[in-house]
């Protein structure tokens, strides 16, 4: 007869066995790829099967925390089902164990779902499985009461002898600390190919450095961003919940696909190139108005036209389709890319420096005038030349657009939403942006009256973002700011709100404030 163990016993002993699943499988993915570990594989294809409005929503509301958001939920989500799956197994160990089953046959759809899957991704979710089951089996047992007058013969080869009621005490600390040891393991393997070592022993110097930053390029001191944004600053917008992990001296890149010759290039080769330096506006079609996936930098790279003319394209290929080491696809017109001065890259270096793991080191595309998830591959590893009929890129199969031009836009940085300023003479100030285009304009009204044209810092190039500031005279009270761009083309923003999916979002950023003595 099996007796019925404590509900707290039977708690932690689910409980740490599904944390015992997961360092387990941790571990056996460092042997393999961080990203095999059950945990990330699952996170992973949450992400990519996300309906793209909860993805928008979660991009929007946690911004870059929205991944630990994502682990954090799923943790819990674990923690919760535990929880039931233990006190379903007071008497007997069916529910916790099967559990662990459902949840690592759940974690090996999410591994083959993965673009990256090979068989030996198999192993994780197997090891956690074997790892969880055992866990729960020996928990299980040591939380049954001790019977004082009849243990049975297994109970006797389980238990250490000479622990008496300790035992359970003394097995759920020992899975508790294998389940970390096993994780902490698997990190360190998983780290072992050592991005982070190789990115510190390079040194990246342009051949051609972008013409320095003029005096009076940005308005700081009037609350605008830096012209150039620190790397530690740059926003980074990806589906990576962990990073992709390359070294430079072992990454490669073919490009393939409509071309007269195919061309496999390595980082040698790269930088045996000319490596030319761009100051570049980046910025995300998710960016709501006024939002703030936008920054600039200093990218070092050799050009992508230079390195297609190379490869001799077909002169019917329209879509230069890219993959990221970790799966990601992106779809770049090749005419943007090929036209003159389209300043496009193959980016290594980023502000003085190598790229930053999480802004894709060793090497990613940047081209200019295009939203991001049509043009800035992060983690480049594969480029085929192709049609825009014959591929459509990650996003594209999630309904954005299938060509993603920058639009012309304006944010106001000062004043923020709901400030208190004084009455009088108060200066606003903020950002516009019309990549490749260039700004010609920006306007500002306060509280629907006249638009008035706002002062315009020193123009660095066309691909960059420009910013301005006005000097406004307060009535006391409250007040409504907006602003609206034109650019080079003599396009003006509208004032129609449109929201970022498909292709951008549009519409005059407003600021409610008040002026108060
Ligand atoms: N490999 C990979 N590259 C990627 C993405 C991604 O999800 N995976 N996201 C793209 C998007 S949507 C944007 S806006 C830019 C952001 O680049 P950043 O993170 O360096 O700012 O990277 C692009 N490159
Ligand atoms: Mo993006």
């Amino acid at each position: 007869m099996t007796a019925t163990i404590t509900p707290l016993r039977a708690i932690t002993a689910s409980v740490l066995a599904v944390a015992a699943a997961l360092g387990a499988g941790h571990l056996a993915a460092g042997f393999i790829s961080p990203e095999a570990s059950p945990i990330f594989a699952v996170g992973n294809a949450v992400i990519d099967v996300t309906p793209t409005p909860m993805k928008e929503f979660a991009i929007q509301q946690f911004g870059e925390d929205n991944k630990n958001v994502l682990l954090g939920s799923i943790g819990l989500g674990l923690l919760v089902l535990a929880a039931i799956a233990g006190l379903a197994s007071r008497k007997s160990k069916i529910a916790g164990s099967a559990l662990i089953v459902i949840l690592g046959a759940a974690a090996v759809a999410a591994a083959l779902s993965r673009p990256t899957f090979t068989g030996l991704w198999l192993v994780p979710p197997a090891v956690s499985i074997l790892a969880g089951v055992a866990s729960f089996m020996w928990l299980h047992r040591a939380a049954a009461p001790a019977s004082p007058d009849a243990p049975t013969e297994k109970q006797l080869a389980w238990d250490v002898p000479g622990l008496g009621r300790r035992t359970f005490l003394v097995s759920s600390t020992a899975v508790a600390v294998g389940a970390g040891a096993a994780a902490l393991g698997g990190r360190m393997l998983g780290q072992r190919v050592g991005a982070e070592s190789s990115r510190e022993a390079l040194d990246i110097i342009a051949d051609v450095p972008a013409p320095p930053i003029p005096p009076g390029a940005d308005f700081t001191a009037d609350g605008t961003p830096t012209f150039i944004t620190p790397n530690s600053e740059f926003y980074r917008v990806d589906t990576a919940l962990t990073l992709p992990q390359l070294r430079a001296d072992t990454w490669q890149l073919r490009i393939h696909g409509m071309v007269d010759r195919e061309i496999v290039l390595t980082y040698d080769d790269l930088l045996s190139m000319p490596l030319v330096e761009k100051t570049i506006t980046l910025v995300c079609v998710s960016n709501e108005v006024g939002g703030p996936y936008i920054s600039t930098a200093n990218f070092i790279g050799v050009s992508l036209a230079d390195v297609l003319r190379q490869a001799g394209l077909d002169p019917r290929a329209d879509q230069l389709a890219t993959t990221s080491s970790d799966g990601w696809t992106c779809g770049t017109p090749v005419d943007v890319v090929m036209a003159e001065d389209s300043n496009a890259l193959i980016a290594i270096g980023m502000n003085g420096e190598p790229l930053p793991v999480k802004h894709g080191f060793p090497v990613r595309m940047v081209v200019p005038g295009l939203y991001g998830y049509v043009s800035a591959t992060k983690w480049l590893v594969d480029m085929e030349v192709t049609t825009f009929d014959e591929f459509d890129a990650y996003w594209v199969r999630r309904n954005w657009a299938e060509r993603g031009p920058v639009k012309t836009m304006s944010r106001i940085d000062r004043p923020r939403s709901f400030a208190q300023v004084q009455p009088g003479r108060y200066v606003a100030a903020g950002i516009a942006w019309a990549q490749h285009t260039g700004i010609d304009r920006v306007e500002v009204r306060v509280d629907g009256g006249e638009w008035a044209e706002s002062e315009l810092s020193a123009e660095v190039n066309i691909d960059t973002w420009r910013m301005w500031r006005i000097e406004l005279d307060l009535e006391p009270g409250s007040h409504r700011i907006e602003c609206r761009a034109t650019d080079r083309s003599g396009f003006t923003q509208q004032e129609e709100r449109v929201p970022p999916i498909p292709d951008g979002a549009t519409g005059w950023h407003s600021i409610a404030f008040s002026a108060e003595a």
